[in-house]
Protein backbone atom coordinates (compact mmCIF):
# COMPACT_ATOMS: atom_id res chain seq x y z
CA UNK A 1 0.00 0.00 0.00
CA UNK A 2 2.74 2.46 1.02
CA UNK A 3 4.88 1.44 -2.42
CA UNK A 4 1.54 2.47 -4.42
CA UNK A 5 1.02 6.14 -2.47
CA UNK A 6 5.06 6.72 -3.12
CA UNK A 7 4.10 6.06 -6.75
CA UNK A 8 0.80 8.26 -6.75
CA UNK A 9 3.20 10.76 -5.35
CA UNK A 10 5.44 10.66 -7.79
CA UNK A 11 2.66 10.84 -11.27
CA UNK A 12 1.12 13.83 -9.58
CA UNK A 13 3.60 16.19 -9.90
CA UNK A 14 4.44 15.09 -13.35
CA UNK A 15 0.92 16.76 -14.05
CA UNK A 16 1.09 19.38 -16.56
CA UNK A 17 -2.01 19.70 -18.30
CA UNK A 18 -5.08 17.84 -17.75
CA UNK A 19 -7.21 14.59 -18.15
CA UNK A 20 -10.99 13.83 -17.16
CA UNK A 21 -10.69 12.65 -13.88
CA UNK A 22 -14.19 11.28 -13.65
CA UNK A 23 -18.28 11.89 -15.18
CA UNK A 24 -21.40 12.18 -13.95
CA UNK A 25 -24.19 10.52 -15.92
CA UNK A 26 -27.76 11.71 -14.80
CA UNK A 27 -26.21 12.53 -11.47
CA UNK A 28 -24.32 9.75 -11.02
CA UNK A 29 -20.65 10.01 -10.13
CA UNK A 30 -18.31 7.15 -12.11
CA UNK A 31 -14.66 6.96 -12.25
CA UNK A 32 -12.49 7.75 -14.72
CA UNK A 33 -9.38 6.71 -15.82
CA UNK A 34 -5.92 7.80 -14.18
CA UNK A 35 -2.48 6.86 -15.59
CA UNK A 36 -1.49 5.77 -12.38
CA UNK A 37 -3.79 3.00 -12.32
CA UNK A 38 -1.38 1.10 -13.94
CA UNK A 39 0.12 0.89 -10.85
CA UNK A 40 -2.14 -0.35 -8.74
CA UNK A 41 -3.24 -4.69 -9.00
CA UNK A 42 -5.83 -5.03 -10.24
CA UNK A 43 -6.13 -2.00 -11.93
CA UNK A 44 -9.58 -0.02 -10.83
CA UNK A 45 -12.05 -0.53 -13.94
CA UNK A 46 -13.72 2.86 -15.03
CA UNK A 47 -15.57 4.17 -17.76
CA UNK A 48 -12.72 5.88 -18.64
CA UNK A 49 -10.45 4.30 -21.99
CA UNK A 50 -7.10 3.39 -20.47
CA UNK A 51 -4.38 5.65 -21.46
CA UNK A 52 -1.46 4.37 -19.11
CA UNK A 53 1.40 6.08 -21.30
CA UNK A 54 -0.12 9.46 -20.73
CA UNK A 55 1.68 9.92 -17.34
CA UNK A 56 2.57 13.29 -18.17
CA UNK A 57 -1.10 14.15 -19.12
CA UNK A 58 0.15 15.42 -22.45
CA UNK A 59 -1.38 15.92 -25.58
CA UNK A 60 -1.87 15.22 -29.56
CA UNK A 61 -0.08 16.97 -31.52
CA UNK A 62 -1.10 17.61 -35.59
CA UNK A 63 1.91 15.42 -36.66
CA UNK A 64 -0.48 12.78 -35.06
CA UNK A 65 -3.77 13.54 -36.21
CA UNK A 66 -3.78 10.55 -38.94
CA UNK A 67 -2.81 8.54 -36.06
CA UNK A 68 -4.83 5.95 -33.95
CA UNK A 69 -3.33 8.26 -31.13
CA UNK A 70 -6.05 11.38 -32.13
CA UNK A 71 -9.11 8.34 -31.41
CA UNK A 72 -8.84 8.29 -27.79
CA UNK A 73 -5.35 9.78 -27.05
CA UNK A 74 -1.83 8.24 -26.44
CA UNK A 75 -2.19 4.26 -27.06
CA UNK A 76 -5.33 4.40 -25.63
CA UNK A 77 -7.64 0.49 -25.30
CA UNK A 78 -11.05 0.01 -24.35
CA UNK A 79 -12.58 1.13 -21.23
CA UNK A 80 -13.91 -2.26 -19.27
CA UNK A 81 -17.43 -0.92 -18.61
CA UNK A 82 -19.72 1.80 -19.15
CA UNK A 83 -21.83 4.96 -17.94
CA UNK A 84 -25.73 3.71 -18.28
CA UNK A 85 -28.01 7.19 -19.51
CA UNK A 86 -30.53 8.08 -21.03
CA UNK A 87 -31.09 9.63 -24.39
CA UNK A 88 -31.94 13.39 -24.10
CA UNK A 89 -30.23 13.34 -20.58
CA UNK A 90 -27.37 14.85 -19.82
CA UNK A 91 -23.59 14.35 -18.43
CA UNK A 92 -20.47 15.91 -16.61
CA UNK A 93 -16.61 15.43 -17.97
CA UNK A 94 -14.61 16.96 -14.66
CA UNK A 95 -11.17 17.42 -16.14
CA UNK A 96 -8.39 17.73 -13.20
CA UNK A 97 -7.60 21.72 -12.72
CA UNK A 98 -7.19 23.48 -16.74
CA UNK A 99 -4.62 25.61 -17.13
CA UNK A 100 -5.95 29.63 -17.93
CA UNK A 101 -3.42 29.79 -20.53
CA UNK A 102 -4.78 26.82 -22.76
CA UNK A 103 -7.85 28.34 -24.30
CA UNK A 104 -9.22 26.75 -27.20
CA UNK A 105 -12.68 24.71 -28.63
CA UNK A 106 -14.16 21.76 -26.79
CA UNK A 107 -15.56 19.20 -28.51
CA UNK A 108 -17.81 16.04 -28.62
CA UNK A 109 -18.48 13.06 -30.24
CA UNK A 110 -19.80 9.65 -30.41
CA UNK A 111 -19.86 6.59 -32.26
CA UNK A 112 -21.97 3.35 -32.08
CA UNK A 113 -19.61 0.16 -31.31
CA UNK A 114 -22.55 -1.84 -32.99
CA UNK A 115 -21.56 -4.31 -30.24
CA UNK A 116 -19.70 -3.82 -26.89
CA UNK A 117 -17.50 -1.03 -26.61
CA UNK A 118 -15.23 -2.89 -24.35
CA UNK A 119 -13.87 -4.98 -27.13
CA UNK A 120 -14.55 -2.51 -29.75
CA UNK A 121 -11.53 -2.08 -32.73
CA UNK A 122 -11.34 1.70 -31.91
CA UNK A 123 -9.62 2.08 -35.54
CA UNK A 124 -12.91 1.32 -37.11
CA UNK A 125 -15.59 3.40 -34.66
CA UNK A 126 -16.78 6.27 -36.93
CA UNK A 127 -17.67 9.77 -35.15
CA UNK A 128 -20.14 12.06 -35.08
CA UNK A 129 -20.31 15.06 -33.39
CA UNK A 130 -22.82 16.07 -31.13
CA UNK A 131 -21.21 19.99 -29.68
CA UNK A 132 -18.40 22.00 -29.92
CA UNK A 133 -18.25 25.56 -28.85
CA UNK A 134 -15.01 27.35 -29.55
CA UNK A 135 -14.51 31.40 -29.48
CA UNK A 136 -17.32 32.56 -26.94
CA UNK A 137 -16.20 36.49 -26.56
CA UNK A 138 -13.73 38.15 -28.88
CA UNK A 139 -14.09 41.34 -26.91
CA UNK A 140 -11.10 40.45 -24.37
CA UNK A 141 -8.02 40.02 -24.44
CA UNK A 142 -6.88 36.96 -26.36
CA UNK A 143 -11.09 36.08 -26.46
CA UNK A 144 -13.39 33.94 -24.11
CA UNK A 145 -12.68 30.59 -25.02
CA UNK A 146 -15.11 27.61 -24.58
CA UNK A 147 -11.97 26.43 -22.12
CA UNK A 148 -12.67 29.58 -20.16
CA UNK A 149 -16.26 28.85 -19.52
CA UNK A 150 -14.88 25.07 -18.27
CA UNK A 151 -12.63 26.74 -16.00
CA UNK A 152 -15.47 28.98 -14.54
CA UNK A 153 -17.72 25.61 -13.79
CA UNK A 154 -15.35 24.17 -11.99
CA UNK A 155 -13.53 22.34 -14.83
CA UNK A 156 -16.08 21.16 -15.69
CA UNK A 157 -18.70 20.47 -19.40
CA UNK A 158 -21.48 19.68 -19.60
CA UNK A 159 -23.26 17.23 -22.64
CA UNK A 160 -26.41 16.72 -23.65
CA UNK A 161 -26.92 12.96 -25.32
CA UNK A 162 -29.07 13.94 -28.45
CA UNK A 163 -32.83 12.84 -27.49
CA UNK A 164 -33.10 11.36 -31.38
CA UNK A 165 -29.72 8.58 -31.43
CA UNK A 166 -30.82 4.77 -31.30
CA UNK A 167 -29.90 3.28 -28.19
CA UNK A 168 -27.19 1.43 -27.95
CA UNK A 169 -23.41 0.68 -26.69
CA UNK A 170 -21.44 4.16 -27.84
CA UNK A 171 -17.70 5.66 -26.71
CA UNK A 172 -18.21 9.45 -26.00
CA UNK A 173 -14.91 11.25 -27.32
CA UNK A 174 -15.02 14.54 -25.55
CA UNK A 175 -11.93 16.61 -26.21
CA UNK A 176 -10.09 20.57 -25.92
CA UNK A 177 -7.90 21.60 -28.39
CA UNK A 178 -5.55 24.28 -27.00
CA UNK A 179 -4.29 27.09 -29.05
CA UNK A 180 -1.77 28.43 -27.07
CA UNK A 181 1.39 27.25 -29.44
CA UNK A 182 -0.83 26.86 -32.22
CA UNK A 183 0.47 29.87 -34.41
CA UNK A 184 3.61 27.58 -34.89
CA UNK A 185 3.46 24.92 -37.30
CA UNK A 186 2.38 21.92 -34.95
CA UNK A 187 1.66 24.00 -32.61
CA UNK A 188 -2.11 22.39 -31.72
CA UNK A 189 -2.63 20.66 -28.46
CA UNK A 190 -5.44 18.27 -28.78
CA UNK A 191 -6.40 16.86 -25.47
CA UNK A 192 -9.13 13.79 -26.54
CA UNK A 193 -10.60 11.61 -23.65
CA UNK A 194 -12.74 8.88 -24.21
CA UNK A 195 -15.88 7.06 -22.20
CA UNK A 196 -17.81 4.12 -22.55
CA UNK A 197 -21.80 4.79 -22.58
CA UNK A 198 -24.51 2.45 -22.48
CA UNK A 199 -27.24 4.85 -23.92
CA UNK A 200 -31.06 3.70 -23.47
CA UNK A 201 -33.46 5.84 -25.97
CA UNK A 202 -36.65 5.56 -27.72
CA UNK A 203 -35.01 7.25 -30.72
CA UNK A 204 -33.85 5.55 -34.13
CA UNK A 205 -31.61 7.98 -35.86
CA UNK A 206 -28.32 6.49 -36.70
CA UNK A 207 -26.12 9.52 -37.75
CA UNK A 208 -23.28 8.86 -40.78
CA UNK A 209 -20.05 9.36 -38.77
CA UNK A 210 -16.24 9.46 -39.81
CA UNK A 211 -13.04 8.46 -39.07
CA UNK A 212 -11.01 10.38 -35.87
CA UNK A 213 -7.82 9.99 -38.28
CA UNK A 214 -9.87 12.33 -40.52
CA UNK A 215 -11.22 15.11 -38.35
CA UNK A 216 -8.07 17.61 -38.26
CA UNK A 217 -5.49 18.90 -40.65
CA UNK A 218 -2.35 20.65 -39.30
CA UNK A 219 -3.26 24.06 -41.59
CA UNK A 220 -6.96 23.81 -41.00
CA UNK A 221 -7.79 27.41 -40.07
CA UNK A 222 -8.63 26.54 -36.35
CA UNK A 223 -5.24 24.59 -35.95
CA UNK A 224 -2.62 26.84 -37.21
CA UNK A 225 -4.02 29.71 -35.29
CA UNK A 226 -2.78 33.03 -33.84
CA UNK A 227 -4.45 33.11 -30.01
CA UNK A 228 -2.49 36.31 -29.79
CA UNK A 229 -2.92 37.69 -32.98
CA UNK A 230 -5.66 40.15 -34.08
CA UNK A 231 -8.65 37.53 -34.60
CA UNK A 232 -12.89 39.02 -34.46
CA UNK A 233 -13.98 35.03 -35.17
CA UNK A 234 -12.45 31.47 -35.00
CA UNK A 235 -13.77 28.56 -36.77
CA UNK A 236 -13.95 24.98 -35.11
CA UNK A 237 -12.13 22.61 -36.68
CA UNK A 238 -13.66 19.36 -37.73
CA UNK A 239 -16.94 17.67 -39.30
CA UNK A 240 -20.23 18.91 -38.89
CA UNK A 241 -22.48 19.24 -35.90
CA UNK A 242 -24.69 16.25 -36.33
CA UNK A 243 -28.48 18.02 -36.87
CA UNK A 244 -29.53 16.56 -33.89
CA UNK A 245 -27.05 17.41 -31.35
CA UNK A 246 -28.14 19.95 -28.67
CA UNK A 247 -26.10 22.63 -27.28
CA UNK A 248 -26.74 24.31 -24.18
CA UNK A 249 -25.18 27.35 -22.72
CA UNK A 250 -22.77 25.68 -19.88
CA UNK A 251 -23.23 26.32 -16.41
CA UNK A 252 -21.68 25.28 -12.98
CA UNK A 253 -23.87 21.38 -12.87
CA UNK A 254 -25.37 20.29 -10.04
CA UNK A 255 -23.65 17.68 -7.33
CA UNK A 256 -24.34 14.04 -7.74
CA UNK A 257 -27.23 12.40 -6.48
CA UNK A 258 -25.60 9.30 -6.09
CA UNK A 259 -22.15 7.42 -6.91
CA UNK A 260 -21.61 4.62 -9.00
CA UNK A 261 -21.33 1.11 -7.62
CA UNK A 262 -19.75 -1.95 -8.98
CA UNK A 263 -17.71 0.25 -11.19
CA UNK A 264 -14.14 -0.53 -9.71
CA UNK A 265 -14.61 -4.75 -10.58
CA UNK A 266 -11.74 -6.38 -9.89
C1 LIG B 1 -15.78 20.74 -8.36
O1 LIG B 1 -15.29 19.54 -8.93
C2 LIG B 1 -14.75 18.64 -7.99
C3 LIG B 1 -14.24 17.41 -8.74
O2 LIG B 1 -13.49 17.71 -9.86
C4 LIG B 1 -15.79 18.23 -6.99
O3 LIG B 1 -15.21 17.38 -6.02
C5 LIG B 1 -16.39 19.46 -6.32
O4 LIG B 1 -17.47 19.07 -5.52
C6 LIG B 1 -16.89 20.44 -7.38
N1 LIG B 1 -17.35 21.68 -6.75
C7 LIG B 1 -18.54 22.22 -7.02
C8 LIG B 1 -18.84 23.49 -6.32
O5 LIG B 1 -19.34 21.72 -7.79
CU1 LIG C 1 -0.31 21.97 -21.44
Amino acid sequence: MLFTITLLGVVSTAIAHGTVSSIVANGVFFEGYNPSYQYITPAPVTVGWKIPQDLGNGFIAPDSFATSDIICHLAATNALTAAPIEAGKSLELLWTPWPTTHKGPVLDYLANCNGPCETVDKTTLEWFRIDAVGLIDNSLTDGYWATDQLIADNNTWTVVIPPTIAPGNYVLRHEIIALHSAASANGAQSYPQCVNLAISSSGTATPAGVLATTFYSATDPGILFDLYGTFTSYTIPGPPTYSGGVTISQTLPPTPTASATGVYTV
